[in-house]
């Protein structure tokens, strides 16, 4: 434990204006479903000399945040995140077995009212577009039988290992809202565990609703336990980097008795699914010598030093049946590691990579016949006119498992704003069906993200994510766009901030300029001042538009009289065909 650091000072309570709603299920009182709701202002109409106040409904959210932002929960870090599925030990099979044999677990019961998310009831949905996603029909709607036939089919994956116990069920999977994981974790460089877990606090606040442990420092073990035991999000590893450790970071050391015995240690503690570089074939490696950035993975460099060394297939490869049986165990899920992915635009969509992606197929065939949960890594660097490739490549070679990206960067001139350069690819290739995105922060390629990096990396990938929502037609997704829409055409400007992704900088930026309380409600901000509002100009409009509009009706009427027309037939419903 790290001393002089207050662990009390990491929560940091709701956010403003909002509040934690539990959706609980009819029949099974122990399933009760985080939703952030977030209050609005009413809406003042101006009728004759009289103001009118009519109300505006709450706006719920997806919630990944945990009990950190319930002010009625416990929260002692010491001792952990009080359980939330007491049933999940007692499970003797996976989700997918389970799928697979029609039952429906309290996991998929969960998520699936998780993600349908249903709006109080006085919310009338304002349109919203029809949206369109690559190859793939979205649902209308999403049930738990729904979810049981996308995890059976391997089309989705329910990440939730029987040991961690805190943890809320998700669901990642193209039918459902597109996820974002953030990756934490020391070096030896940078280390303290009271950091990590306020990452882990500030990543799922933001919105992360994945957390992966990269941790290659000291106290990697304590460090794990510490994020696993006060984590409301499923949490991954990369296991080989703790073997790694294991040997004294010598890779030609490494055996698979070494990386048995690290699987079993972090399972037992309870991680959610582990990166398996299995792809990293013996063959493959000669066709990433002419590559501009060679092998850019951690655990892809890894193996290729150990398969080189030894002149022997990657020992993940052969003993993959074996990992296979100790995470069925465990319930854990595969993350199929793309140890090849290409590290530089040059790099892209080239022999390497595709090789490995077509192994990742074949083991995904090989995990399913053992009923385990898999999803597919992919790139890395790719310019946007080569994202689509990738999308159709995975689907076909990988038979449809959940594809779980890192960006793509979409160019590589950018250091310091990898962020970006990343969400524009991570918003195209989720529209094509990636299910997952992998966020990068400004530090990329720079040095080790702190607190306010990993702030910033949620907060641009949650907008690539829902951007890719939208896109698709996932049903409800433009509720919240609606509803800012509307704050921001009415100046409610609180709640402008409150329903956005990041209201205190919201709200910092507005007040810079116009600090003052009467502010909130005026009709402008500093951006054109009250003569040049494009908005309150609209909304003066709106009374003179409306009388214009009834005016030209009443003429095309009386147009059509003299005609001698009776009535107006559209041309698509015409008498004439
Ligand atoms: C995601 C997609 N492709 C890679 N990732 C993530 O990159 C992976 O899940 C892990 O969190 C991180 C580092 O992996 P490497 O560099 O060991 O492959
Ligand atoms: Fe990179």
């Amino acid at each position: 434990k790290d001393a002089g650091r207050d662990l009390a000072g990491l929560t940091l309570g709701p956010f403003p204006g909002s509040r934690k709603v539990y959706l609980t299920h009819p029949q099974r009182p122990e399933i009760r479903v985080p939703v952030r709701a977030i209050s609005q202002s009413p809406t003042l109409e101006q009728v004759g000399t009289l103001t009118r106040s009519v109300p505006n409904p709450d706006v719920y959210v997806y919630d990944a945040s945990g009990p950190y932002t319930d002010p009625a929960a416990q929260i002692d870090l010491e001792r952990g995140l009080p359980p939330v599925r007491s049933w999940a030990r007692a499970r003797g099979k996976t989700q997918m077995q389970a799928a697979r044999s029609g039952e429906i677990t309290p996991e998929m019961e969960f998520v699936a009212l998780r993600e349908a998310m249903r709006q109080p009831p006085e919310f009338t949905l304002s349109h919203q577009h029809p949206g369109f996603s690559h190859g793939f029909r979205m649902p209308q709607e999403i049930t738990p039988e729904y979810v049981r036939a996308e995890v059976a089919r391997g089309r989705a994956v329910i990440p939730a290992n029987v040991m961690h116990a805190e943890l809320e069920p998700m669901i990642i999977g193209r039918g459902f809202r597109v996820k974002v994981n953030a990756n934490i974790g020391n070096s030896v460089v940078r280390a303290s565990i009271v950091d990590e877990v306020e990452k882990l606090v500030w990543a799922t606040r933001w919105g992360a609703d994945t957390v992966m442990d990269l941790s290659t420092g000291p106290q990697i073990h304590q460090t794990r336990e510490w994020i696993i035991r006060n984590s409301p999000v499923p949490i991954g590893t990369v296991p080989i980097y703790q073997a790694l450790e294991k040997v004294g970071g010598v890779a030609e050391e490494l055996s698979w008795d070494v990386f048995r015995d690290t699987l079993i240690e972090q399972a037992e503690q309870g991680v959610d699914y582990f990166t398996i570089h299995a792809g990293v074939r013996l063959a493959h490696l000669p066709l990433t010598a002419r590559r501009r950035t060679g092998i850019v993975s951690r655990g892809g460099s890894i193996l290729a030093r150990w398969c080189l060394a030894h002149h022997r297939e990657n020992f993940l490869h052969t003993h993959f049946r074996d990992i296979c049986e100790i995470m069925r165990e465990y319930d854990i899920t595969f993350s199929l590691g793309d140890g090849l992915r290409p590290g530089s635009i040059e790099d892209a969509n080239d022999a390497a990579q595709f090789a490995e992606l077509g192994t990742l197929g074949e083991l995904t065939r090989v995990a399913w016949e053992e009923g385990i949960q898999t999803m597919i890594e992919g790139p890395g660097h790719v310019p946007l006119h080569l994202i689509a490739e990738n999308m159709t490549r995975e689907l076909e070679a990988c038979l449809e498992a959940p594809f779980y990206t890192l960006g793509p960067l979409t160019t590589d001139i950018a250091p310091g704003y990898d962020h970006i350069t990343s969400a524009i690819g991570a918003a195209q290739i989720a529209w094509h069906g990636t299910a997952m995105l992998c966020y990068v922060t400004p530090k990329e390629h720079l040095g080790l993200p702190d607190r306010n990096d990993v702030r910033e990396g949620v907060v641009t990938y949650k907008l690539a994510a829902h951007a890719a929502d939208l896109a698709k037609g996932f049903p409800g997704a433009q509720v919240r766009d609606n509803a800012v829409s509307k704050a921001r055409f009415e100046f409610r400007w609180n709640d402008q901030f409150n329903l956005g992704l990041d209201p205190e900088k919201a709200r910092s930026f507005h007040d810079e300029t116009l600090p003052a309380e009467a502010a909130k409600t005026a009709h402008f901000c500093s951006m054109c001042g009250p003569q040049f509002c494009s908005m309150k100009l609209s909304q003066d409009l709106a009374g003179d538009l409306r009388a214009f509009m009834e005016e030209g009706l009443a003429e095309k009427a009386q147009e059509f009289r003299a005609g001698g027309s009776e009535l107006y037939v559209p041309a698509e419903a015409g008498a004439d065909d």
